[in-house]
């Protein structure tokens, strides 16, 4: 590359940077209709959580209005939002999933 030659010759630094591959937090979001235990059984299905650890986060979600619920690479992230939606769809429940870069 043009450039490299006199960096080299000039002992000019460049720092070494790795490449890492964008990450998406999907985003679970609370609404006054979807069933607790509906959520909580999405959680433990879906995202690989113990009961405890369901509960908590659909709480959170409960009272704040939104929570992260995992961070995934662009296509895990998808395929999670899109389970979760045809999970919810099927029940008729209004549940929101959602997913932002990180
Ligand atoms: N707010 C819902 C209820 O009171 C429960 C809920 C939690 C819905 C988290 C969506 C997400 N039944």
């Amino acid at each position: 590359r043009p450039g490299d030659r006199e960096e080299v010759e000039l002992g000019v630094k460049t720092r070494p940077r790795t490449q890492r591959p964008p990450m998406y937090k999907v985003l679970l979001l609370n609404d006054d209709f979807t069933p607790m235990e509906f959520v909580v059984h999405v959680l433990e299905r879906l995202f690989n959580m113990n009961h405890a650890q369901a509960i908590e986060i659909m709480l959170t979600v409960h009272r704040k209005g939104i929570a992260v619920v995992g961070v995934f690479s662009h296509e895990i992230a998808e395929t999670k939002v899109a389970q979760v939606m045809e999970l919810a769809r099927r029940q008729q429940h209004p549940l929101q999933c959602t997913m932002e870069k990180e």
